[in-house]
């Protein structure tokens, strides 16, 4: 029968999860864990379809607040309060870090919250630790610019590599010093990491460090179809994406290096196009398919460039390593920076391999 099913809809992300999990690549935690990504990501993709149909019904045509009155939660806070929940009641996680959160919490649930007739107890058992932003780019909802979900999970370090700096470790709880020794890792220890673009269609790219497969919302039947079973990113494209207009603030190398391949000087002989959203995940999910290089740099005032590490570099670079692309700061790889702050922020440049190696020659020349 399950074939059956399967001959109509495709190859559901559920089978695809539990099909990893049969076969021991994955464990049954990290398949519930996914189960609840998958169902958060739906409910994610309609509250963004929706936005405008709510705030037009609760400001009225002319923007004054109608009788409902009340003030309108924004959608980061509803869509982190989403997430953040699905992952909680699978009861996998050790410690959950949102980048709509000033510090990492524990991922336990107490009890059966809510759900009647389910109120024995119920002891956690997460030793997983998610890092997330779950709406990025949200201020261009308003404007039906896509946005996405940005995900990675750790495993929980043994208490031994739970030390933390004493500089860290100060004035904090046992359980924050838990929480954020778990939390505190370099992108290469990830488990998994993925995205969800909210757009024409809503997309789910994920790897488990063994490559990456896309999926597509078939919401005629609510679930996440497999459309790209191996992801692979050109090895050289013909665009590039990043904020240009900080280009008088961007360090040398990488402004040599955008003026190069922008006037068809570069290694290909061929000016690169521009293409930016200013949403990463969009910027990104396109970079991997058509190839070229996504930049978010250094520059003057921001030393450290605009995105976090934890929730936005360390994924997104690990997902372009498992695709065959490079992902650098500048001079080293993302994925070897261990993190000091869940906040912390990296210049980053990720993309084709041949476009990431072109621009990682302007930096190493410049030292
Ligand atoms: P956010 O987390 O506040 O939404 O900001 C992150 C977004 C990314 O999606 C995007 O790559 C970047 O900000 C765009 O920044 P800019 O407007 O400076 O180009
Ligand atoms: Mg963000």
């Amino acid at each position: 029968e399950f074939e059956d099913v399967c001959e109509q809809t495709g190859v559901t992300l559920s089978r695809y999860c539990i099909e990893l999990a049969n076969r021991g690549k994955i464990d049954e935690d990290l398949n519930s864990i996914f189960n609840s990504i998958r169902e958060a990501a739906k409910v994610i993709a309609k509250l963004v379809n929706t936005a405008p149909l709510q705030q037009a019904e609760l400001l009225g045509l002319q923007g004054e607040i109608n009788v409902q009155g009340e003030d309108q939660k924004k959608l980061d806070v509803i869509t982190n309060d989403v997430f953040k929940n699905a992952l909680r009641y699978t009861g996998k996680l050790g410690t959950l870090a949102s980048e709509e959160e000033d510090e990492p919490v524990d991922g336990s649930v107490g009890g059966s919250e809510a759900i009647p007739l389910l109120s024995d107890e119920f002891a956690d058992t997460g030793k997983y630790i998610c890092v997330f932003d779950p709406l990025d780019g949200s201020s261009n909802v308003d404007a039906g610019i896509p946005v996405g979900t940005i995900f990675g999970v750790f495993e929980e370090p043994s208490p031994a590599e739970c030390e933390l700096p004493a500089d860290l470790s100060k004035g904090l709880s046992e359980e924050q010093q838990r929480c954020l020794a778990g939390t505190l890792q370099p992108g290469k220890s990830l488990v998994a990491a993925g995205y969800v673009l909210y757009s024409a269609s809503t997309e789910l790219v994920l790897t488990f460090g063994q490559g990456v497969v896309g999926f597509t919302l078939d919401t005629s039947i609510g679930e996440f179809v497999m459309t790209r079973p191996s992801i692979q990113i050109p090895p050289r494209g013909k665009i590039y994406s990043a904020n240009t207009g900080n280009i008088g603030e961007w360090d040398q190398p990488m402004r040599e290096y955008i003026q190069t391949i922008r006037a068809g000087k570069g290694e290909t002989d061929t000016p690169y196009s521009l293409r930016y959203i200013g949403s990463m995940v969009g910027d990104i999910h396109r970079t991997l398919l058509y190839g070229g290089i996504f930049a978010y740099p250094a520059d003057n005032k921001n030393q450290d460039g605009k995105l976090r590490l934890l929730y936005e570099g360390a994924p997104m670079s690990f997902i372009m390593e498992q695709a065959g692309g490079k992902a650098i700061t500048g001079h080293s790889r993302v994925l070897d920076i261990p993190p000091v702050g869940v906040h912390q922020r990296v210049p980053v440049i990720l993309g084709s391999a041949e476009d990431v190696e072109e621009c990682k020659k302007f930096f190493d020349e410049s030292n």
